[in-house]
């Protein structure tokens, strides 16, 4: 048998990270990526699609449109079964009610375990996951999903956190996870294989890299395999640009190409500038801002370049800038605000305008 293992779609979230144009261009690419995954399940002949947790963003912000196209992205195939488990977003977000009655293709779970059978697995999940009330017959193919932040038994402070060795020795033979949003995998017991599948669209630059689902297939020997398949319409990358040592602004410019050389333009870029700036160098960042939002989907920059001050060097300057330099070195400020101090000083005396 064939799975989908997907979670954490957050439909219909708010995408402030980007403007408004954007966002909305990203919600309804995150909705396609949802309806493509569905399709490729179908013309895969996967036989069912496990969602654990968070299809939808929260109650406030999901749309009607939204939902009826999910609706009927589920109906397609009435082979092709789902099994929904609500997450800490979309809890209070009904898909169906008496207006739309649940497909028999749909299955849904509670604050209890609940299981069903398909074949020859089992599909069982709560949004209460409790380990001491989880009984399952250790002869079936065991799935059990849920949706929270897996940790250590003696680590679990929150209402989301799940203490996953507590589910070793269960007869489990898959954990299909949501809640967090990369992909990450690791064995409960030498049976069980737990896997977080991720999002499958990054909706902002701390959910950057490879998105997608985790496709999975029960092998003869009895054993879940789980693969992961990028799926995502664009990725986000987050990268450092170090300017240490630069005192040009064509040194710049080229280590900038050189930091993003090989992104796909259909790619979000965010450019975190790093490193110590030499004082007497005034960097134009104007020049990278608009070069790199023309070649990219969408691209930002963040500075957190700290100033490579030599007092030595201003001793006997008697320019403004060494006088102003000097003052703020004597000061009583902590470093790190001395720095800015110093930068933005310059940045006025350059003539430029603050960063802050
Ligand atoms: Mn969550």
């Amino acid at each position: 048998m064939k799975l989908i293992h997907c979670a954490d779609v957050h439909l219909d979230s708010p995408l402030s990270q980007f403007p408004p144009e954007q966002a909305k261009e990203r919600r309804a690419e995150v909705l396609e990526t949802f309806c493509r995954m569905v399709d490729y399940a179908i013309a895969n002949h996967v036989d069912a699609v496990l969602i654990a947790g968070d299809l939808f963003d929260s109650a406030k912000h999901v749309r009607k449109r939204t939902k009826a196209i999910v609706r009927e992205t589920l109906a397609k195939e009435p082979n092709l079964q789902f099994y929904i488990l609500a997450g800490n977003h979309d809890g209070d977000v009904p898909l169906y009610d008496d207006a739309f009655p649940q497909p028999e293709n749909v299955h849904t779970f509670g604050n209890r375990w609940k299981s069903y059978r398909q074949g020859d697995i089992t599909v069982t999940a709560s949004e209460r996951p409790n380990a001491d009330t989880l009984n399952l017959d250790p002869a079936d193919i065991n799935i059990v999903m849920m949706h929270g932040q897996a940790v250590e038994t003696s680590n679990v402070s929150g209402r989301d956190d799940i203490p996953i060795r507590a589910f070793a020795g269960k007869g489990i033979d898959y954990i299909a996870l949501g809640h967090i949003h990369s992909h990450r995998r690791g064995m409960v017991d030498n049976r069980c294989l737990a896997c977080y599948s991720g999002c499958p669209e990054g909706r902002g630059f701390d959910e950057c890299g490879e998105k997608g689902f985790l496709l999975l297939e029960t092998l003869p020997d009895r054993r879940v395999e789980s693969r992961f398949v990028r799926f995502s319409r664009r990725t986000l990358h987050e990268v450092r640009l170090d300017v240490s040592g630069c005192s040009e602004q064509a040194e710049l410019e080229r280590r900038a190409n050189a930091a993003v050389a090989g992104i796909p333009a259909d790619d979000a870029v965010k450019l975190t500038v790093v490193g110590s700036l030499d004082p007497d160098f005034a960097p134009e960042y104007r020049w990278i801002e608009r070069d790199l939002g023309e070649r990219f989907w969408f691209a930002k920059r963040k500075d957190e370049t700290t100033l490579l001050i030599r007092p030595e060097d201003y001793r006997n300057d008697i320019s403004l800038k060494g006088e102003f330099i000097r003052r703020v070195m004597a000061s009583d400020l902590p470093q790190v605000d001395r720095e800015r101090v110093i930068l933005n000083g310059l940045r006025a005396l350059w003539g430029e305008e603050l960063d802050l």
